[in-house]
């Protein structure tokens, strides 16, 4: 693992239709993450935050998508210079929508990878199969080249994932036409009652050996939703029964075991609707055992 780490917050929440998750890389940092990754032994740069534009176009079913491609398109640039710089980017959302640029980055950079994708739902929307038009249920299909065409290519002429090395982990509120998707492209899906009946300690290492093969490594983007609401109840979707605070822990303390993460999203960490910072604290913590931490 690269010992240089930068760290890039989006203070966007326009991709959902609660407002608040903005304020969430705030949040991640008050739980101590910039602390806890130097106390690793990272040499860590945090590039502050990435503001949305004010206003901009919108349509039906791709809500304010002027402001979505926009910081898209800057957070590409700047997760593509971190890569440059030869550090393993940490990008702390933020709603879903900008795992299309951060991701883009390091598909563009490193040619060859998979992604891990840990969420309640499958973020592999377009705009025809959409059900709601919130363009964070869309970045996993932009970055796989599914669309909206709009998610796929904003200028940086994208290296496409392929969903043969793509990996869905705690999915429980996948919509209909989203999994008719899923399934026609070939992305592999652990949902949530795979995960009870194989245990995570399977899943996550199934997951990583497709995430790993014929790649250069993975990028984890990782969706605070797919944990319980009661250990997490500081985010917007929120969908009942979902992975325990452990079986968390052990995907990203296995992740980090590989060496093999390239970089990593944090996202739709809401603070208005946190108790007493409960879910940024856990945001920070998942990030920091996905960098190394140990308990023993
Ligand atoms: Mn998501």
């Amino acid at each position: 693992m690269q010992k240089k780490i930068e760290l890039i917050g989006v203070q966007m929440d326009l991709g959902a239709s609660k407002r608040g998750v903005s304020m969430g890389p705030a949040a991640i940092r008050y739980g101590g993450v910039c602390e806890g990754i130097r106390a690793l032994g990272y040499d860590l740069t945090d590039k502050g935050d990435l503001l949305c534009l004010t206003s901009g176009e919108t349509s039906e079913k791709l809500r304010n998508y002027q402001q979505v491609v926009d910081i898209n398109q800057r957070l590409y640039l700047s997760t593509m210079e971190s890569l440059q710089n030869g550090a393993l980017p940490i990008i702390l959302g933020g709603d879903h929508s900008i795992a299309a640029g951060s991701i883009s980055a390091v598909s563009k950079h490193y040619k060859q990878i998979g992604i891990i994708w840990i969420d309640a739902h499958g973020d592999w929307n377009d705009e025809f199969s959409t059900e709601s038009g919130n363009m964070h249920g869309m970045p996993f299909s932009a970055v796989c080249g599914w669309g909206p065409n709009l998610m796929v290519d904003f200028g940086q002429g994208p290296v496409f994932v392929d969903p043969k090395h793509c990996v869905q982990i705690g999915g429980r509120d996948i919509d209909t036409e989203e999994r008719i998707r899923m399934k026609k492209a070939g992305v592999t899906v652990f949902p949530i009652n795979v995960i009870d009946k194989l245990g995570m300690s399977e899943v996550i290492e199934q997951a990583i050996n497709i995430a790993c093969r014929d790649t250069v490594g993975f990028h984890l983007s990782f969706d605070i939703d797919a944990i319980t609401p009661e250990a997490a109840p500081g985010t917007g979707t929120v969908v009942h029964s979902g992975l325990t605070v452990r079986e968390a822990f052990l995907a990203v303390e296995t992740i980090s075991e590989t060496g093999k993460m390239l970089s990593m999203d944090m996202v739709e960490v809401n603070p208005i609707l946190d108790i007493r910072n409960k879910t940024g604290i856990l945001a920070s913590e998942l990030i920091l055992s996905a960098l190394g931490k140990v308990v023993f």
